[in-house]
């Protein structure tokens, strides 16, 4: 048994997994729990991330217009499921006009860090980077400044200090739809200044996992264990009919997060419903969000379907941890 290091939360979104399913993640039977038309102004509502707030939960929402124009918006919930997503973008404030000054912002994350809840996002500014700001009350957002220079994206923040340092995986990328791309470590004593970047894990070529053949990029917020911490991440094919992203996980060391400790071979949900297959941009699954219950080791993924729409899966810290065991990538 893999212990999840962290809060219980005892009425986060749960269904048990369907007799005889063989796969490590299920999906909710209610998906899509966001549709693309859930704000007057809202072409599609995918890519977001929750986090637990108050007596219930709140998140921030990529919501494209319908001049798809990419933004990200704040939303609020009772249970997890049903969403009440303003029908404005964040405004942010902050010191500089230059960084405050929208460019697009798109796929966000959510992260409670010590007292507030941080938001990081692929920020456009002279070509993608790592957007970072905070807010204790998804009311008023303070933009600091981005964490790198350009290309990069989905800029993940740890949920903790480690080794006294804020930490971050990301994933540098390019200008436009890139073609590569590993997961990269940095760390900062301030949340403004990145530094001592190490390799974690790439892309993986020939056959041997080939659905992460193209690209990978992290996820979710890593959940932190007793195993060290859990990545769930998105890896991208490229096929003749364009790329494919599924979702796999790996184990990075505690302390040297940079250290990958396992990683699974298989992935461990791909697109197969409709509502991931079909939409602006076919055969999308993307994860940027989970909740975790540490007393009983569930996991809810949030994650964006077909670029269009917003679903919600299952799994547990054992499911995972067996799997990757099970099916280890040994490179
Ligand atoms: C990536 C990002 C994601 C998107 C994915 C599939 O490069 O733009 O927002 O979900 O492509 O289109």
């Amino acid at each position: 048994m893999t212990k999840i290091i962290g809060k219980a939360l005892p009425n986060m979104p749960w269904q048990e997994k369907p007799e005889g399913y063989t796969m490590p993640v299920w999906r909710y039977t209610e998906n899509p729990i966001i549709g693309r038309r859930a704000i007057p102004s809202s072409n599609s509502i995918f890519n977001s991330a929750v986090v637990p707030f108050g007596d219930g939960y709140a998140g921030v929402f990529r919501c494209d217009s319908k001049s798809i124009s990419m933004d990200i918006f704040a939303g609020f919930s009772k249970d997890g499921i049903h969403w009440e997503i303003n029908h404005e973008p964040i405004q942010f404030e902050g010191e500089d006009p230059e960084i405050l000054n929208r460019e697009y912002r798109y796929d966000p994350r959510v992260c409670f860090i010590e007292d507030r809840y941080y938001i990081t996002w692929c920020n456009g500014y002279h070509g993608p980077t790592i957007g970072i700001a905070y807010t204790f009350d998804f009311k008023k957002f303070y933009q600091l400044e981005n964490a790198f220079l350009p290309y990069n994206r989905n800029g993940v923040l740890f949920p903790r200090k480690i080794n006294g340092y804020y930490a971050m995986v990301s994933r540098p990328s390019d200008t436009g739809h890139t073609p590569f791309g590993d997961i990269f470590y940095s760390i900062s004593p301030d949340l403004t200044f990145w530094g001592k970047h190490r390799y974690v894990m790439g892309n993986v070529k020939g056959d041997i996992s080939a659905w992460q053949s193209t690209k990978i990029g992290p996820g979710p917020t890593p959940i932190e264990t007793d195993e060290g911490w859990l990545l769930i991440y998105h890896g991208v094919i490229t096929t003749c009919n364009g790329f494919v992203y599924r979702m796999g996980c790996a184990l990075l060391d505690i302390d040297e997060p940079w250290k990958v400790k396992l990683r699974s071979k298989y992935y461990i949900l791909a697109p197969e419903e409709l509502y991931e297959c079909n939409g602006d941009v076919p055969n999308v699954t993307f994860p940027c969000a989970t909740l975790t219950d540490a007393d009983t080791g569930r996991i809810c993924i949030y994650y964006g379907c077909a670029d269009t729409v917003t679903g919600m899966a299952f799994t547990t810290v054992d499911e995972l941890m067996n799997y990757m065991k099970e099916n280890p990538l040994n490179l």
